[in-house]
């Protein structure tokens, strides 16, 4: 069976938890919003859920099994053809003709029914249907809930001597997220603070707009990309992680009008030659202006990068406005990048990477204090305004590439990163029409900047 962990990322893939400001019923302001119902639109999902509910809760003691309606009720249903156990089904509101039942189906006097329920929060909806079903003389001694968002309700319902199996505990989700990279430090200790009944700072950290970034950036070429991004009205880099020189021009030539920079992996050309592939890549960057980034990666001693920058085959510093280097070998191995604005990798965007929250506030550190850096690639906010944000990872359709890259939509990162650039490769290379999705990522990035500068 999928392990409880894979089986949360599943999940979280279709987008059941999101974290931000949310007004609840009540009024209250949380810092996250759960919503299980997605859920139940994925049949593979379903059925593995009603695999580890099943785990949970030993179905050979109950007679029935009753979903709290709506969302518990496909997952009841589920857990019962998996365990044949029999399912009733608990209206909401009772019907004013025909049987006027509040509980379908066949059932006995006496029986135990195991109760279904998505999420519990005070418990109180809960205890409500509990009496609910008790009043048709059934028994309930226990509740198996799929996330308990531990504000009260499982101590509740105990209080009143029922057993209550939960499969995640909110803090167990955020574990897995925390370990996946996939949730914000800040976002955490809102959490922490709203479960612990502590005052919820929200954000009000505002955008800067590329012309205020202007005023506060130094460095020349965090400087050109600021003004191309104004002036072609574009914050798309793309990435173009192509094989041949061929396809590298090609794909330079169509979209050059659409992007404030090119990022290559000139690594993974198996044809490079400094003549046939650098010189015209240059002359389409100058003909269509754009800065060429080679995502390079460094990560070495500051010796070593001076020599992989400044020779070999691919001559780097001769050519690229901008690379990408990570920090992991210490301030000073930054020093050899003198022609060209560097862009440190602060945190990925693939699933289980390293960088976590120590390394990256660590690794921005040195970003703020090095003089050849103009920005970070990121998956989360930088503290610094004087930083530029490149955030990867960027699709509008796909949520994972299979291979762990994990995806967010332009909108969300522009909202929630503060990106500056966002860096699209297979949504754009890897499609039939790479001009068409090129143009449409131009524009949805240019319309979530200045819908988040609103
Ligand atoms: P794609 O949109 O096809 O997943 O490509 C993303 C590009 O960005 C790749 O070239 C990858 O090397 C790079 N990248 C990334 O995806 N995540 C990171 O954290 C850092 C990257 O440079």
């Amino acid at each position: 069976m999928m392990s409880k962990e894979d089986f949360f990322l599943g999940c979280y893939n279709l987008e059941i938890i999101k974290f931000g400001k949310f007004t609840l019923k009540s009024g209250m302001e949380s810092p996250f919003y759960v919503d299980l119902r997605p859920l139940v639109s994925d049949p593979k999902i379903l059925k593995i859920l009603a695999g580890h509910l099943l785990r949970i809760v030993s179905p050979d003691n109950f007679d029935l099994i009753c979903g709290v309606p709506y969302a518990a009720l496909p997952m009841a249903t589920a857990m019962s053809l998996e365990s044949h156990l029999p399912l009733i089904l608990k209206r909401k509101e009772v019907k004013s003709y025909g049987t006027k039942r509040l509980i379908e189906g066949l059932y006995k006097k006496g029986q135990n029914c195991l109760l279904v329920e998505d999420v519990i929060t005070s418990g109180k909806s809960l205890i409500e249907t509990i009496e609910e079903v008790e009043r048709e003389d059934l028994k309930v001694t226990d509740v198996v809930v799929v996330l308990d968002r531990e504000q009260g309700g499982k101590e509740l319902l105990e209080k009143k001597g029922l057993r209550v199996h939960t499969l995640f505990t909110l803090t167990e989700a955020c574990e897995i997220l925390k370990r996946n990279n996939l949730l914000f430090p800040e976002d955490e200790k809102r959490i922490k603070d709203f479960l612990s009944g502590n005052k919820v700072e929200f954000s009000n950290k505002k955008r800067l707009s590329y012309a205020q970034k202007l005023e506060k950036v130094s460095h020349p070429v965090a400087k050109k990309i600021l003004e191309l991004a104004l002036s072609k009205k574009s914050n798309l880099i793309a990435s173009a992680d192509v094989c041949s020189t061929v396809e590298l021009l090609e794909i330079a030539e169509k979209i050059g009008p659409y992007i404030v920079a090119l990022k290559t992996h000139v690594d993974i050309l198996s044809d490079f030659k400094f003549d046939r592939t650098i010189l015209p890549l240059r002359d389409l960057a100058e003909k269509h202006q754009f800065l060429l980034m080679e995502d390079r990666k460094f990560a070495d001693i500051g010796s070593t990068q001076e020599r992989q920058y400044n020779h070999g085959i691919y001559k780097i510093s001769s050519w690229a406005d901008i690379v990408t280097s990570q920090v992991i070998g210490g301030a000073p191995a930054m020093d050899p990048f003198l022609n060209s604005g560097v862009v440190a990798i602060l945190s990925m965007s693939s699933s289980g990477a390293l960088t976590r929250r120590e390394y990256f506030l660590e690794a921005q550190k040195i970003a703020e204090s090095h003089p050849n850096i103009i920005g970070g690639v990121t998956q989360h906010p930088l503290q610094h305004d004087s930083l530029l944000v490149f955030t990867p990872g960027v699709h509008l359709e796909s949520k994972t590439d299979k291979k762990g890259q994990q995806y967010h939509s332009p909108r969300e990162v522009f909202k929630r990163i503060y990106t500056d650039f966002i860096i699209v490769g297979r949504g754009i290379y890897a499609t039939e029409n790479p001009v068409k999705m090129a143009e449409k990522y131009r524009i949805i990035g240019w319309e979530a900047y200045l819908e988040d500068l609103s």
